[in-house]
């Protein structure tokens, strides 16, 4: 995985069509962890104790199979309101309007139950038809039984139409392989599609 470069607006997204897979979910969910814990790099994406840190899109190319795309998290009350209304036309501009979009990964921390926050995206995504796996993180904080009842749990609430809710660890790579599979199982079909236009 490389650092393919961050855009502040459409026109610098990446042209050469690869599928895109999108980080959702809140601020300090442990978006960036996990992007670099799939793409078996340490620390190419930043990760921060400050919530709130990713400003632009930041596109990551996975060989030469698709984009993971680092997009800012939403409900840090802390930013100015002005700059949060510049991120969220980003990144509804971007899940609106981006062709080789395949899949969103909706994370939501494994221990908590789904903010308010979480559930207006839930609905957004279902509302467009965007397809998602949910990623359950920071998944070695909580013992195994507790998971499997989380995963039922996060299954019922934002769920819903996701293809799967898959608890993960960027710490101890817990569930870092099937997340992989659902990833594959979901971008295949765009990477056929890519091929044949
Ligand atoms: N225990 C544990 N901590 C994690 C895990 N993933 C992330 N964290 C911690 O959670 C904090 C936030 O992680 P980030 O990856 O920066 O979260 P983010 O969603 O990218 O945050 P923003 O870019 O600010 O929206 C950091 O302190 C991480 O070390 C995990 O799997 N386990
Ligand atoms: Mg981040």
């Amino acid at each position: 995985m490389t650092f393919a470069g961050s855009a502040a607006s459409p026109a610098q997204f990446p042209q050469d069509g690869l599928p895109e897979v999108a980080f959702l979910g809140r601020s300090n969910v442990g978006k960036s962890s996990l992007l670099n814990a799939l793409g078996g790099r340490k620390d190419l994406a930043r990760v921060s104790g400050q919530p709130g840190r990713t400003r632009l899109v930041n596109f990551f190319r996975v060989d030469d199979e698709l984009y993971f795309v680092d997009l800012p998290g939403y409900g840090y009350a802390k930013a100015p309101a002005a700059e949060r209304e510049g991120w969220e036309r980003l990144v509804t501009s971007y899940l609106l309007g981006r062709k080789p979009l395949a899949l969103c990964l909706f994370l939501v921390d494994a221990r908590h139950e789904a903010q308010e926050s979480d559930e207006v995206l839930r609905d957004f995504l279902d509302h467009h038809g965007l397809p998602r796996v949910v990623a359950a993180t920071k998944a070695d904080k909580l013992g195994r039984g507790e998971v499997n009842r989380r995963r039922q749990e996060l299954r019922r609430g934002v769920g819903g139409s996701a293809l799967d809710v898959v608890p993960v660890s960027a710490r101890t790579g817990e569930g870092i392989d099937e997340l992989w599979r659902a990833i594959r199982g979901a971008v295949a079909p765009a990477w056929d599609r890519s091929r044949k236009t």
